[in-house]
């Protein structure tokens, strides 16, 4: 048993006593307040008015109406104990167009939300872009162009310059796969393209931005500590064929390898270089010099996780189902070639995602192995159910509380290997705006009744609030990992 295990009775493990327990959230799927305070207006704003884009037709207009709530937000957070809680500044608050002087308006309300955060001894965890892009600036081309990491940069300045003082950790992009990938390439995110080269020149220009931004935080708050929060998978190959092998190998190279490469090797995969060679521009858009900056030293690695992924070459769908899967309708992008396959009998989220926490696990040990043995906070983990508030007026999501339970202890169970792991950020503190899937999914541990905006704290909120008082979760290794 390692020292870490060492808790008050058998059944529960502690975690280490400077071990940073958070929440998280972000701009656009709690704030509202779309068009206040000189706010201009963001990709998702545009897309959400595109028929079809997003379930129900819902938008962020109102969502949580946080910006209003801010210090009632502040007192859940407070009354849940955590040491920290991960926000992100909406880009459009700051610059409407993306462009030139900072908005003080915008700037205003971050400042007291940060003040609010340390008058009630919560560190703020600040994730700089949490994909809502000035419209403006993807009228010229977004993602796509260069000039858009450049304008991020200046963005990024203006923030760090206001916020510096009060904000000791910093997150340059989150999730650039999805700002990328889902964005451009197969449009289920804003803008919506469905465009592999421009996908791929988004993967580049988001971490050009990020590497852009590394000493621009440096220079303002020297104190910071500057990281970069990447959603990443533990892909298995549904059968030791060759091409199920090969197919795996390139979901992986698509979703983890095009990030974590060039941020902790300072190059891309060549296999996925060959893969995309000949989409444009692609990865043509690479320029001497760029993947220096793009793999400058960092702090910390924050990593989202949700769920596991078993996948075969798409010519194998037919064997995966004989083995007893459920093969995926369709391909997520044609060209990988790639087929989702769903395990019979593992539990799912409402998002029909699968439950497995040991991928967790494995996923920690393989970063440390294979990238970076610096510091990881989990930045985002946590799950949606089909919620209702019961007769007595509560919501009882033990299906959360189970999911929760099972990916902590899998933390744990990294830590217990020697993973430098320092820190969770439970996704999310609010039930709010799921992107395409509007308000329909909720993952928050505080439930949120839309109409009205009124908060009631979940079962797993008290829950969350005593796994964080007693620094501690209850045994849970094989449950979930089907
Ligand atoms: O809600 C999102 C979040 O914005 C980014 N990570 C995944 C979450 C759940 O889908």
């Amino acid at each position: 048993m390692s020292a870490t295990r060492s808790t008050a009775n058998d059944s529960t493990r502690a975690f280490p006593p400077d071990f940073l327990w958070g929440a998280a959230t972000a701009a656009y799927q709690i704030e509202g307040a779309a068009d206040v305070d000189g706010r201009g207006p963001s990709i998702w704003d545009t897309f959400c008015r595109q028929p079809g884009a997003v379930l129900n037709g819902d938008n962020g207009d109102v969502a949580c109406d946080h910006y209003h709530r801010v210090d009632e937000d502040l007192d859940l957070l407070d009354q849940l104990g955590v040491g920290t809680y991960r926000f992100s500044v909406a880009w459009p608050r700051i610059q409407p167009t993306g462009r030139g002087r900072a908005n003080q308006r915008g700037l205003d309300f971050y400042r007291r939300l940060v003040d609010g955060l340390r008058d009630r001894g919560i560190e703020p965890t600040v994730t700089l872009y949490h994909w809502d892009l000035p419209q403006p600036l993807e009228d010229d081309g977004g993602w796509r162009v260069r000039d858009t990491a450049e304008r991020f940069a200046q963005y990024v300045e203006l923030v760090a310059s206001a916020l510096g003082d009060g904000v000791g950790r910093w997150i340059t992009l989150n999730e650039p796969w999805c700002s990328s990938w889902l964005g451009y390439g197969s449009g289920e995110h804003a803008p919506g393209l469905r465009d592999i080269g421009a996908a791929a020149a988004a993967n580049h220009h988001l971490l050009l931005a990020h590497g852009l931004a590394v000493p621009i935080l440096r220079a303002a708050v020297p104190s910071a500590k500057v990281g970069i929060t990447l959603n990443l998978g533990d892909h298995q190959a549904g059968s030791t064929h060759p091409l199920d092998v090969a197919a795996a190998r390139r979901a992986d190279g698509n979703l983890n390898r095009l990030f974590l490469d060039p941020i902790f090797h300072g190059r891309y995969p060549d296999d996925m270089l060959e893969h995309y060679a000949a989409v444009e521009p692609g990865f043509a858009v690479v320029r001497d010099g760029d993947l220096e900056r793009i793999s400058l030293p960092l702090d910390f690695l924050g990593v989202n996780y949700y769920f596991p992924s078993t996948v075969v070459d798409s010519s194998r769908a037919a064997q995966a189902r004989v083995a007893g899967y459920v093969v995926a309708r369709s391909e997520q992008f044609p060209d990988l070639h790639v087929r989702s396959l769903e395990t019979p009998g593992r539990d799912k989220t409402a998002m029909d995602w699968e439950i497995q926490a040991t991928g967790l696990t494995s996923l920690l040990v393989r970063i440390r192995d294979e990238y970076t043995p610096l510091p990881i906070y989990i930045t985002e983990n946590g799950a949606a159910f089909d919620d209702y508030v019961d007769p007595n007026g509560a919501v009882v999501d033990q299906n959360r509380i189970t999911y929760l339970q099972e990916h902590i202890s899998a933390v744990h169970d990294a830590i217990d290997v020697g993973v430098n792991v320092r820190g969770y950020f439970v996704w999310s503190l609010l039930d709010n705006f799921e992107w395409s899937f509007g308000y329909s999914r909720r993952f928050g541990i505080v439930w949120v009744d839309f109409p009205t905006g009124t908060r009631l704290p979940k079962a797993s909120y008290a829950w969350y609030r005593e796994t964080i008082r007693t620094n501690a979760v209850e045994y849970a290794t094989s449950v979930g990992s089907a």
